[in-house]
């Protein structure tokens, strides 16, 4: 880790850099108020509970801690690009950022509250691939009785540049078919299985593989699970579009990094700007989406 270790801030005694699966590196935060790992590779969430609860990110037992591989759970931060790549069937799908090694920059306790800042620039891979752009990202993990997430990119480059977004966070619940998502009734959506859809009246229930993009959704969503009565509320800023995604039970066996039955404890709700949603940026521009979760 001599390469990471040169380029550490001061860390607080709460936040100490280690080695987690597969040799990755990893920053374990244990905040008064909550408790939070986050792997450098993808600057991946990959737990967070608030102090005396239960956790509310959900980690795959089968995934990879491989090169090129991307994690299976947590927080993955899919950018430039949402999903399969327009033009380039060779690229990442959800882009190269999850793939990516983050630095960290800054790591401070705020109160009962503990602030990291993890930053990823344009590399020589990023260049020379199907977004080459120069660019800054910065990632804020605030981590305490509430996660929240902040993530600013500047458009460095010389010519205007657009990209997709998404924090595609899994959540644990006790049983996805006692799972309602609220917040969204209202709003049409793209099933991504079977095409535009109009807006429904009641929560998102799950009963079957369900993908879901809501465009021009700045609504904040609750998850309720209705067996244990644990409520998780997002709320978000800069940010026009939401996923939903569960794979059930076809999906779930045809992934290999993903548990059989896994599907049953947890849901993706995405905070996200993709599609017609996208954002473009004038050289020097920035833009901001971040997001709450709070658990009650
Ligand atoms: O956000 C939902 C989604 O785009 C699904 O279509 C599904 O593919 C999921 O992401 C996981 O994608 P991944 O590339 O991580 O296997």
């Amino acid at each position: 880790m001599s390469a990471i270790d040169s380029q550490l801030p001061e860390l607080p005694s709460s936040v100490e850099l280690g080695m987690g699966q597969g040799g990755l590196a990893v920053a374990r935060v244990f905040a008064r108020a909550g408790s939070a790992e986050i792997y450098l590779r993808g600057a991946h969430v990959s737990a967070w509970a608030p102090t005396g609860g239960s956790p509310v990110i959900w980690m795959s037992e089968q995934s990879e801690y491989a090169p090129g591989v991307p994690l299976r759970g947590g927080v993955p931060i899919c950018f430039p690009w949402f999903g399969a790549h327009p033009t380039d069937a060779t690229a990442p799908s959800h882009g190269f950022a999850r793939l990516a090694d983050w630095r960290l920059a800054e790591a401070r306790e705020a109160g009962d509250d503990v602030v990291l800042v993890f930053v990823l620039t344009d590399t020589e891979a990023t260049r020379a691939s199907a977004w080459p752009h120069r660019f800054e990202a910065r990632y804020t993990v605030t981590v305490g009785a509430q996660l929240a997430l902040s993530l600013q990119v500047t458009n460095l480059d010389t010519a205007q540049l657009s990209y997709e977004e998404a924090l595609h966070t899994y959540l644990a619940v006790a049983d996805i078919r006692q799972t309602e998502v609220s917040g969204l009734e209202g709003a049409p959506f793209t099933d991504r299985l079977t095409g535009p859809r109009p807006a429904e009246s009641e929560p998102v229930r799950f009963d079957a593989e369900t993908d879901r993009i809501y465009l021009d959704s700045t609504a904040a969503t609750t998850v309720t699970d209705t067996a244990t009565g644990r409520q998780i509320t997002i709320t978000k800023q800069g940010s026009a579009s939401t996923v939903v995604w569960n794979p059930w039970i076809d999906k779930a066996a045809a992934m290999a990094d993903f548990g059989d039955n896994e599907y049953t404890g947890m849901v993706c709700v995405e905070t996200c700007n993709i599609r017609d949603n996208a954002i473009t940026l004038a050289p020097g521009a920035g833009h901001e989406m971040s997001v709450r979760y709070s658990v009650a």
